[in-house]
């Protein structure tokens, strides 16, 4: 594959380096996930597909791309409005190539919501939904166990807060309350942590963590924490600095990373896999039954949202 511009690669047809989706591909409204097969669940919600489609294929009328780094793109319709699914796979680094390259070969306004799964820290079970309508980081701090560490450091590093895209987080509790009922449906702060293992307190004899008393940490950092997984905030921050319309580099040096005009809207929720205080882990029968329905919530939710001006759609349907 030849590439072109270091500075943002490009292949000669403008696939992106990482993703592998050119401009035409991509519909303005996305739903982001980290499990492959469950972005083909999901692709199972648009319009058009045949029922008899086999499992864990993607629908013939929808144009999908597997890229050569493990990102999945299928783009179709929902409720006869453009909308993409891309699994991304794992981590803030994933998280970040999926946002920027997806900016960069669509035009006008985007919304990006992910539907993921997380630890629960609070009452919320096994399959119930959390809305974060905030998130922070928390970081390994990788110099604590230096050899020549500080006796000051703390093991772990958390960030501020970044926030959702209000509309977006109200329309999801909406329409997941809808599909599960209010009773499943948890408001609150998510915190997005760079390991699944050290950073999410979870013990390891194997290791040196120093994080026995993580959890307690992050209650005492944001009260209202409900959930850990591994990418939510990077979506939340880089919503929250994209720029207003496309820029020129000398231009956007110049934008304050704190403008209100941001082109990207940002939601995010989560399925409770993991219950972190009971140490209950999920059935597969329960992810099957919750996943498509969190799901139709995710999709009702961004065909709801108004966008404004958004590009049009070319080379999708079927290819
Ligand atoms: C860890 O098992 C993965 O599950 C969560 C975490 O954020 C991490 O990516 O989300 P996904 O189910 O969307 O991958
Ligand atoms: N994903 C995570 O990152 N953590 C969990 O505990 C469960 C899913």
């Amino acid at each position: 594959m030849s590439m072109s511009n270091a500075n943002f690669p490009m292949d000669p047809e403008g696939r992106t380096y990482h993703v592998g989706i050119k401009r035409g591909e991509l519909a303005n409204r996305i739903i982001t996930v980290g499990d492959p097969a469950r972005a083909i669940v999901l692709s199972r919600s648009l319009d058009g597909v045949d029922p008899a489609t086999p499992a864990k294929t993607v629908p013939t009328n929808l144009f999908s791309h597997a890229s050569h780094r493990g990102f999945l793109t299928v783009t179709g319709r929902y409720k006869g409005t453009p909308v993409s699914i891309v699994a991304i796979g794992m981590g803030v680094s994933m998280m970040d190539f999926f946002v920027r390259e997806c900016r960069a070969v669509v035009d006008g306004p985007m919304i990006m919501i992910r539907l993921g799964s997380c630890g629960s820290l609070s009452d919320a079970k096994v399959g119930d939904i959390c809305v974060p309508s905030s998130s922070y980081l928390v970081q390994r701090n990788y110099d604590y166990f230096a050899d020549d560490a500080s006796s000051t450091a703390s093991p772990y590093i958390l960030s501020k807060k970044f926030d959702a895209d209000p509309e977006v987080t109200a329309m999801l509790v909406k329409n997941m309350s809808a599909q599960l009922g209010d009773n499943h449906v948890w408001k609150g702060v998510n915190a997005t942590a760079d390991s699944f293992y050290s950073s999410q307190g979870r013990q390891d004899e194997n290791f040196i963590d120093n994080n026995q008393e993580l959890f307690t940490e992050l209650v005492k950092h944001e009260p209202g924490t409900l959930t850990l997984e591994m990418e939510t905030f990077l979506l939340y921050h880089l919503a929250r600095t994209s720029t207003a319309a496309p820029l020129k580099q000398e231009s956007r040096l110049k934008q304050e990373a704190t403008s209100n005009q941001h082109s990207i809207r940002a939601g995010a929720c989560m399925m409770v896999f993991a219950q972190r205080k009971s140490n209950e882990f999920i059935s597969k029968e329960d992810v099957v039954r919750v996943e498509p329905l969190a799901g139709k919530a995710v999709f009702d939710s961004l065909v709801e949202v108004s966008l404004g001006e958004e590009s049009e759609l070319h080379a999708t349907e079927g290819s």
